[in-house]
C-alpha cells in the first residue's frame, strides 16, 4: 500500500534528531585529523523581526555546498549570527516605546526560529549577535589596536546637520535633502570624526582582487573601479604677479592628462580648499558662492550633475613650459577637496566638465589632441569635449606624439624643471566611521581636558552601552545621558567625558568571520580561514566587501588574523533575488498575493469582489505587497519544498520568479521521490542484476551523480536539480520492470537519497531511513560514481536509403555488422520507406552509418 510523504512530521523528527546528535558542530583541528576544512558562509542576516525568501534562497545556497563538502568529508565550518546593530531599532524604539536592545533580541529569537525550520546545517553553537557586550567589546580591543598601529584617525569632515533638530543626520535620513523628522533644508558641518586608513591598502586591494579567480568577475570590476587607481602627475603652477601669503611655492595639481598641458586654459580650486579658504576670508561674494556650492550636497554624483558654478579669483599662475604665458585662477564646484590636491588645470578642449565651464565663463579653448583623421587647420571643439585617441598638436615639444608618449615626455620635463613628478592616486577614501547614534558599537575613547584623547584600557572592555536611554528628542541619546559619558581620565583621573560617538555598522560585519572562527584563538583563525565559499547579495559587492578586506589586513597588521595575502574570502557567489508578480486593486493600491485569486482567466480582489491588475513582475519587497512568507510555505508544504523551489528554476546568479503553481509542482515532486522509495523492498535483497534494465538504471544513476557533482562544484543547482528529476523518471521507470531490477532500484535509491541531502534533507533522511541506511544521511558520504558505467557502450548511427537520411538507430557499440543491417531495417521509418521496393544492397559503416540502395 503506497503511503504518503508527511513533511510537516518528518522535518519535526529530524531536526530533533539533528539537534539530539549535534550533528553540524565543526570539529577541533585536532578532532579533524586529516579531513581537509571547508568554511562556509552565507552573509549573515539583520534581525528585522522575520525571515524573507530571499533569505531561504542565500541560505539553502550556502547549504548545499556546506553538505555536499561534508558528505565529501570535509570538516565543516557553516556558522549563523546576527548583523544586529543598526538604525531601525532605533527607529522601533521611537514608533513603539520599546528599547533597540530588546526589539533586536526579540527579533532574533523570532528569525532564529524560522531559521531553524529550514532545516540548515548550521553549527549553531558559534552563533552571537553583533550587539553582544563579548563581541562589541572584542571589536573596541580591535579599535585600539589599530588606533595604536595609525590605522585609524579623527579629522574633520562634513556631516549632514539638521538646524532644526540640532543633530547629524545619516545619508538615509536625508529625504530630499531635507531632515526625515524635522523636514528642514539640511546643511553640510564640519565635525571632527573618527576614520579608518583604509587608503593604507589601496594598492594591495586592487593587486589581491584581480587575483581572487573564484569571485565573480563583475564584482573584481567593481571593487576596482571603486578603489579607482589613476596613474598622473602632481605639479605646481607658480603665481604671476601677486601671490597669496603661505602659496609661494604656487598651486598643486593633479593631472591625469599631462599630455593636454599646452591645451590648459586655467587652474580650478576646491570650494574647500585652502586657498579658497584663505581667500574667502575677506571677501563676502566668495562666502556666498562657497555657501552656494554647499547647497549642491556633498555626494560625487550630486557635483557631477549640477550646473557648472565658477568664481573668478583674480590670481594668475605661469605656464610651466611657456612663462610668458598666463592662466587665471578660478573657484569651481566640480572640483572636490577630496580627490588629488583639491584643484586642477582645465584643458576644455579635452575634459567635458572643463568644456562646459569655459564656455559658461568665455574662457580660452584649444585643441592639442588631434584625431587620427582630423585636419590640423581645420579641427575645432565647440560643446564636446574630444576624449579619443589622436596626435597631440598646438604643443611645441610634444607635437606630433603620440598621447602615451607625450605624457611620459611632458612628465619628464615637469620632474626636470622640479615642479613637480609623477605620482599614483586612488579614488579610494578613508572610510569615516563616528556615527551620532545609539545601537552601536561604542567608540572606546575617553576625551580628557588635559592629556587629550586617551584610549579605555584593555582592562575596562567592553564600553557597554547604557540601557537607561530615552528616544523623544532628537539627536543622539549618549551625548544626553544624564551621566554616561562623564567619567576619569585613565591617565591623570582629571575630568573626562567619553567619546559619544559609535561605529558604523559596517564595522561590526567586516570581522565576523574571523569571530565565527575562534573568538581569540589566532591558530584556529589561521585553520579555518580564509572562507571558502561566502555568499551573499550582490548590494554588498562593493563596500561590505571592500571593508571586510580591508578588516582582515587590518587585523593581520595587529596580529589578530594570520592570513597572509588579507584576503577573507576565498570564493564569492552573489546569489539573485527572489521575485513576484504584483497586483494592484481598482483603485490602484497594491494587494498581496493572497489577496487576489483568477476566477474565470481574471483576476479578482478577494475582498470586494472587484477587478485587480497584475502587473510586473519585482523583487519582492513590502511596500509592493508582493511578498511571501517562508512561513507559510513552510506551513503548506514543508521546508523542504521552500528549499527546492528556490534552487530549482533558475540559475543562482539570476532572479527566480515565485509562482504558487511552482510550490505545488516542488511539493508534488516530494511525493514522487518518496514513492520511488516507498515501492522498494526495505533492504538491498540480493546482488545486483546485470540485465538489460539494471545495467540501463544503473548507468542513468551513476551518470546522475556525476552531473549533479559538477553542477554543484559549478554553482548550477538547477542543474543538479534537472538531473534529480530525470534520476527519479528512471527510476519510476524501473519499478515497473521485472523483480531483477531491485538490486540496481535499491543501489540507486542509496545514491539518490545522498544526493538529495543537500537540497531537501529532511525527505532524504526519510528516504534513507526507509532503505535502511545506516545513521543520518546527513552524515553520510558521497556516493562515487564508477567511471565504467560512465562511458556509453551504445551509439546512435544514421540510416540512409539512396543517400538520404531515413531514420536513425541507437545499437550498442560491439554489435556485429549483420545485427546492425537488421536494425536498420528494422527501424520503422526506413521499414515503411522501402517496403515494396526491391534492396541491392547494403553497405554498414560500423559506429557511422548504414546505407541501402534500392531499386
Ligand atoms: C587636466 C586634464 C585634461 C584632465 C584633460 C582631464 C582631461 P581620474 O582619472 O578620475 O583620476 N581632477 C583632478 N583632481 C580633481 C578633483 N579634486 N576634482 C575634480 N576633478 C579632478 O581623473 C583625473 C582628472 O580629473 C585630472 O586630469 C583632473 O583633470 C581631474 F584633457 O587634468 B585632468
Ligand atoms: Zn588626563
Amino acid at each position: 500500500m503506497a503511503t504518503r510523504y508527511d513533511p510537516q512530521a518528518a522535518e519535526t523528527r529530524w531536526r530533533a534528531a539533528w539537534d539530539a546528535a549535534d550533528l553540524f558542530r565543526a570539529k577541533s583541528p585536532a578532532e579533524a585529523g586529516d579531513a581537509p576544512k571547508a568554511y562556509i558562509l552565507e552573509m549573515f542576516p539583520y534581525p528585522s523581526g522575520r525571515i524573507h525568501m530571499g533569505h531561504v534562497r542565500n541560505y539553502a545556497m550556502g547549504d548545499v555546498v556546506a553538505r555536499y563538502k561534508r558528505a565529501n568529508g570535509f570538516n565543516v565550518l557553516h556558522p549563523m549570527g546576527w548583523d544586529a546593530f543598526g538604525m531601525p531599532a532605533e527607529n522601533a524604539a521611537l514608533q513603539r516605546k520599546v528599547h533597540p536592545g530588546k526589539w533586536t533580541y526579540e527579533n532574533i529569537a523570532a528569525m532564529r526560529a524560522q531559521l531553524k525550520k529550514l532545516g540548515l546545517s548550521l553549527d549553531w553553537s558559534r552563533e552571537f549577535a553583533t550587539c553582544d557586550p563579548e563581541y562589541y567589546g572584542a571589536q573596541q580591543d580591535l579599535f585600539l589596536k589599530m588606533l595604536d598601529k595609525g590605522l585609524v584617525y579623527r579629522k574633520a569632515s562634513k556631516v549632514n546637520w539638521d538646524p532644526v533638530d540640532n543633530t547629524v543626520l545619516a545619508n538615509e535620513q536625508v529625504v530630499d535633502g531635507r531632515g526625515w523628522r524635522s523636514g528642514a533644508i539640511v546643511e553640510q558641518r564640519e565635525l571632527t570624526q573618527w576614520f579608518f586608513r583604509i587608503t593604507h591598502y589601496a594598492e594591495s586591494l586592487l593587486e589581491e582582487v584581480q587575483k581572487l579567480e573564484r569571485w565573480p568577475e563583475k564584482v573584481r570590476t567593481m571593487q576596482a573601479n571603486w578603489i579607482g587607481r589613476s596613474e598622473g602627475l602632481q605639479m605646481r603652477f607658480a603665481f604671476s604677479g601677486n601671490t597669496p601669503e603661505g602659496f609661494e611655492n604656487g598651486v598643486e595639481i593633479f593631472t591625469t592628462r599631462p599630455d593636454t598641458l599646452f591645451g590648459a586654459s586655467f587652474i580650478a580650486l576646491s570650494p574647500d580648499h585652502p586657498l579658497t579658504l584663505q581667500l574667502a576670508k575677506d571677501n563676502d561674494a566668495l562666502t556666498s558662492f562657497r555657501a552656494e556650492c554647499a547647497a549642491v550636497g556633498t555626494s560625487e554624483e550630486a557635483i557631477e550633475t549640477a550646473p557648472k558654478l565658477g568664481f573668478d579669483t583674480g590670481l594668475t599662475v605661469r605656464h610651466p613650459f611657456d612663462p610668458g604665458r598666463t592662466l587665471p585662477v578660478w573657484i569651481a564646484n566640480f572640483v572636490l577637496m577630496g580627490y588629488g590636491t583639491g584643484a586642477i588645470f582645465g584643458c576644455p578642449a579635452h575634459d567635458q566638465r572643463d568644456i562646459e565651464f569655459a564656455r559658461k565663463y568665455g574662457l580660452s579653448v584649444t585643441p592639442v589632441v588631434l584625431p587620427p583623421d582630423a585636419d590640423a587647420a581645420t579641427f575645432n571643439v565647440e560643446d564636446d569635449a574630444y576624449t579619443g585617441v589622436g596626435t597631440i598638436f598646438n604643443s611645441g615639444f610634444l607635437d606630433g606624439l603620440p598621447i602615451d608618449e607625450a605624457k611620459r615626455q611632458s612628465i619628464a620635463k615637469i620632474e626636470s624643471l622640479r615642479l613637480g613628478e609623477s605620482k599614483v592616486n586612488y579614488r579610494l577614501r578613508d572610510w569615516g566611521v563616528s556615527r551620532q547614534r545609539y545601537w552601536g558599537c561604542p567608540i572606546p575613547v575617553i576625551h580628557c581636558e588635559t592629556c587629550g584623547i586617551v584610549p579605555v584600557p584593555a582592562a575596562d572592555l567592553p564600553v557597554r552601552l547604557p540601557d537607561d536611554v530615552t528616544f523623544d528628542t532628537p539627536g543622539n541619546p549618549l551625548e544626553r545621558h544624564p551621566t554616561w559619558k562623564h567619567t576619569a581620565c585613565p591617565d591623570c583621573n582629571g575630568k573626562a567625558r567619553r567619546e559619544t560617538d559609535t561605529l558604523d555598522t559596517f564595522v561590526d560585519s567586516s570581522w565576523y568571520y574571523a569571530r565565527f572562527a575562534s573568538p581569540d584563538d589566532m591558530a584556529e583563525r589561521a585553520y579555518w580561514l580564509p572562507v571558502d565559499q561566502y555568499v551573499g547579495g550582490v548590494e554588498h559587492a562593493v563596500l561590505h566587501l571592500l571593508y571586510a578586506r580591508f578588516f582582515a589586513r587590518a587585523m593581520r597588521d595587529i596580529g589578530e588574523l594570520d592570513l597572509p595575502n588579507g584576503e577573507p574570502f576565498a570564493g564569492l557567489f552573489t546569489q539573485g533575488m527572489v521575485t513576484h508578480e504584483t497586483y494592484r486593486s481598482a483603485g490602484g493600491d497594491w494587494l498581496e498575493p493572497s489577496d487576489v485569486e483568477q476566477r474565470d482567466g481574471n483576476w479578482i480582489e478577494i475582498a470586494t469582489g472587484k477587478p485587480a491588475s497584475v502587473g510586473p513582475i519585482e523583487k519582492m519587497s513590502k511596500s509592493k505587497k508582493n511578498t511571501v512568507d517562508p512561513d507559510a510555505i513552510i506551513t503548506a508544504f514543508g521546508a523542504d519544498t521552500a528549499r527546492w523551489f528556490v534552487l530549482s528554476d533558475s540559475p543562482p546568479e539570476r532572479d527566480v520568479e515565485w509562482t504558487q503553481s511552482g510550490a505545488e509542482g516542488a511539493a508534488r515532486f516530494t511525493q514522487r521521490i518518496w514513492s520511488v522509495f516507498d515501492a522498494l523492498p526495505e533492504t538491498a535483497t540480493g546482488d545486483i542484476g546485470s540485465d538489460a534494465a539494471s545495467i540501463a538504471l544503473r548507468k542513468a544513476s551513476h551518470k546522475a551523480v556525476a552531473a549533479i557533482d559538477k553542477a554543484v562544484n559549478e554553482f548550477r543547482f538547477n542543474s543538479a536539480v534537472a538531473s534529480i528529476h530525470e534520476w527519479v523518471a528512471a527510476l519510476k521507470k524501473a519499478e515497473t520492470g521485472s523483480d531483477d531490477t531491485r538490486g540496481a532500484r535499491h543501489e540507486a535509491a542509496s545514491m539518490l537519497a545522498r544526493c538529495l541531502t543537500p537540497f531537501m534533507p529532511h525527505l532524504a533522511e526519510t528516504c534513507w531511513e526507509r532503505i535502511g541506511g545506516t545513521g543520518f544521511v546527513s552524515a553520510a558520504s558521497w556516493p562515487k560514481p564508477d567511471p565504467a558505467l560512465l562511458e556509453d557502450d551504445t551509439v546512435t548511427i544514421a540510416v540512409q536509403v539512396n543517400g538520404k537520411r531515413r531514420g536513425e538507430i541507437t545499437v550498442s557499440k560491439t554489435l556485429a555488422n549483420d545485427a546492425v543491417e537488421a536494425a536498420a531495417f528494422a527501424q520503422p521509418d526506413v521499414a515503411a520507406f522501402i517496403h515494396g521496393k526491391a534492396v541491392k544492397k547494403t553497405i554498414v559503416v560500423p559506429g557511422r552509418i548504414v546505407n541501402i540502395v534500392v531499386a
